[in-house]
This record gives C-alpha cells, sequence and structure tokens, in this order.
C-alpha cells in the first residue's frame, strides 16, 4: 500500500520556546514545506501531562504559534493548529491506549526521567503520552515525522503502534478494502547538526525549557543582551577550539558550542572548526552571539509582533484546526469501522 507522503510534528506549549527546539525542529519544518504537504501541531494536550497554568497555557500557545508563523511556516500553505482543537486526536489515542502494551510503555526513557523518583505522583496522562503521540501521527496517517533526538524511542513507539493495529485488525482491514495496511509507518526524521542541542550549563544534559536554570538555553524571546550574557557565562573548558572535530571528544561543552554555531551558520561542524580552531573561547563565544543575534532577532521581533495581536494567531489556529479536522475525521471513521464500532 502506498501513502501519501504527508509530514507531521508537534511542539508542547510547556514554557519558552528554546534554541534546541528551533535548531533541532522548527528549522527543519521549514525547509520541508518546499517538498511536502505539512502538518504542525502545538501540542497542548501533551503540555498537560504535568501541570500548566490556565492563566498562562493561552499565551503560551500563541507564542509557540507565532514562533512558527515567525520562523517561516507557512500556514496558509500548510496547516498550524492546536491539538485540542481536533478531539480525533484524543479519540484515536484511546484505541492506541488499547493496542500498545504496558511492556512497550514501561520502557519509554523521557517517563522516567520526567516522572524523577516520585514515580507514583506523575499524572497517567504523563505515562500514556507516547501513545498519544502516535494518534497525533496517524490521524494523519502522516509518512514524515521531524523531531529532535530525544524523540527517537517515541517514535519507535508510533511505528509499532502501527504495525500492531495493521497486524490486529488486518482481515478487518482488507474487509474495508484498505489493502494490507491501514497506518504507514511513520519515518522520523533526525537529521542536521544540531538534533541534540545541549545546556548552556552542562554540555552533558540537552537544552530543555523545564531547566529551572534560564541560563541553561537561550529562549526565542531573549534580547541580545541576555543572548550575549548567556553565552559569556556559557560553560566551557580551558582548551582552546580544536582544528579538527576529533578533537571535541569529551569536551561536551565546546561541542555543543561549535554545534550551534555550525547550525546557524549552515555549515558543518568541521568548516566551523576550519575557522576558528586554535581560538580562544572569548574569541569564538564574541562570534557565536553575533551570530545568534543576527538569526534570531527578526524572529523574535516578529514573534513580538504577532504575539501582539491574538485576534490574528487564534484565526490562524482556527482555520488549521478546522482543515486538520477534515483529514482527522477521515481517518476516524475508517478506524471505527475497522475496529467494529457502529457509527452515525
Ligand atoms: N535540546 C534539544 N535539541 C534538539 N531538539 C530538541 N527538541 C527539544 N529539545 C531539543 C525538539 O523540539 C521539538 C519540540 O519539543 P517538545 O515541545 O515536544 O518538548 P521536549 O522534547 O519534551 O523538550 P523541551 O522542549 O526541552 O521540553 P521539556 O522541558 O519538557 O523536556 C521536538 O521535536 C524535540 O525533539
Amino acid at each position: 500500500m502506498t501513502f501519501k507522503q504527508r509530514v507531521f510534528s508537534g511542539v508542547q506549549p510547556n514554557g519558552n520556546l528554546h534554541l534546541g527546539n528551533y535548531l533541532g525542529a522548527v528549522v527543519k519544518f521549514v525547509e520541508l514545506q518546499t517538498n511536502y504537504d505539512c502538518i504542525y501541531c502545538v501540542v497542548d494536550l501533551h503540555a498537560i501531562t504535568v501541570w500548566q497554568d490556565p492563566k498562562e497555557l493561552p499565551r503560551t500557545i500563541r507564542e509557540v504559534t507565532a514562533a512558527f508563523i515567525a520562523s517561516g511556516i507557512d500556514p496558509k500553505q500548510h496547516i498550524v493548529f492546536n491539538q485540542s482543537q481536533v478531539a480525533e486526536h484524543a479519540e484515536l489515542a484511546w484505541i492506541f491506549n488499547c493496542v500498545a502494551r504496558l511492556g512497550w510503555l514501561n520502557r519509554m526513557t523521557q517517563f522516567k526521567e520526567k516522572a524523577g523518583k516520585d514515580r507514583e505522583r506523575a499524572s497517567v496522562g504523563l505515562y500514556a503520552y507516547p501513545n498519544l503521540m502516535a494518534a497525533d501521527i496517524l490521524v494523519y496517517r502522516a509518512t514524515h515525522v521531524p523531531v529532535g533526538d530525544d524523540q527517537k524511542q517515541h517514535l519507535e513507539l508510533s511505528r509499532d503502534i502501527a504495525q500492531k493495529f495493521n497486524n490486529d485488525f488486518g482481515e478487518s482491514i482488507r474487509a474495508h478494502g484498505f489493502g494490507d495496511a491501514f497506518f504507514p509507518q511513520p519515518e522520523p526524521l533526525i537529521q542536521g547538526p544540531a538534533t541534540r542541542v545541549m545546556s548552556l550549563r552542562d554540555g552533558t544534559k540537552k537544552m530543555s525549557k523545564s531547566d529551572p536554570s534560564d541560563q541553561s538555553r537561550i529562549n526565542l524571546t531573549d534580547d541580545a543582551d541576555t543572548i550575549a550574557l548567556k553565552v559569556r557565562r556559557a560553560k566551557t573548558d580551558p582548551e582552546p577550539l580544536p582544528s579538527e572535530v576529533t578533537g571535541l571528544e569529551a569536551r561536551p561543552e565546546a561541542d555543543n558550542l561549535v554545534g550551534i554555531y555550525a547550525a546557524l551558520a549552515g555549515q558543518a561542524k568541521a568548516d566551523t572548526l576550519t575557522e576558528f580552531g586554535g581560538a580562544q573561547f572569548s574569541t569564538f563565544k564574541a562570534a557565536l552571539t553575533d551570530l545568534l543575534v543576527a538569526k534570531l532577532s527578526p524572529i523574535t521581533a516578529e514573534m513580538r509582533r504577532l504575539v501582539a495581536d491574538p485576534i490574528y494567531v487564534d484565526s490562524v489556529l482556527a482555520d488549521g484546526s478546522a482543515r486538520a479536522q477534515v483529514i482527522a475525521a477521515d481517518t476516524m471513521k475508517a478506524v471505527k469501522d475497522i475496529v467494529g464500532f457502529i457509527r452515525r
């Protein structure tokens, strides 16, 4: 069975969007628009798997939407919407709760990391998060999913769920005329020099919205002075930069800063090192700050403009949700027939 090529991905409105989200995900979202039909989602249902202040959530949903548009996603040509406006995500997630196995979810490292020691007090939603993620992708029968490296395991689970659904309901899928497989095996697109941007304070930890230290990340809302200060304070080691990529091994902070520079400059780390090999961090950090400000400040300015116009942002989300729902409703109709439900 061949599936229409379609891209889906999401970002959680659970805090400030940072450079990791931008380089690991949003930059690729923008690139993929040229060759694919793309659906980009502000995954608010995912965000509430940990507590979100209801007074703050609308602002963060609009801010992620603004970041998408300001970065170059075209909401007219493609689809931009927030997850909770399309109920089919939650509906398919329930069916996947009944397809996925407990043993599969027990292996998910993100749950272990996020639940921490106090597992008993984690929400059921945080545990079942990967099933909802599978539903997000598969309700559009999406074939390609651009994500950062941290989402690799969840994507593999989505593939397992698609496969098990296709196997479990194989006879019914064929009987309803869908050929041998109803869901595609979504392909992860984890590419580029910055699939895992690390914390500025600890090169072994990923840059994260939920890190309590704001100094650990560059937010898309940071102004030039804040960026300069954070880069100046970023952890490094006493050695000058190496001239070869192999020289970055066992130097996680140096590797991270070089990776960020290379990704922003659209070059390989080797090219960055050709330019800066032998330089002290003070020189390199000044160049990195200039590049960060040059690349991010137009996005930040446009985000500010958009966030100041919530009526426009909400209209983008409403329009995107309506168009997404047409596709999602079609899938759910078929899924209900395949599972054996009676529907209107
Ligand atoms: N540090 C990162 N480097 C590269 N890519 C990253 N992504 C996240 N952090 C990095 C990618 O950004 C997309 C959206 O992420 P998300 O909103 O689903 O959140 P997350 O993966 O849980 O990571 P965050 O944003 O830092 O939040 P918390 O604090 O909750 O962990 C995804 O494609 C992700 O891979």
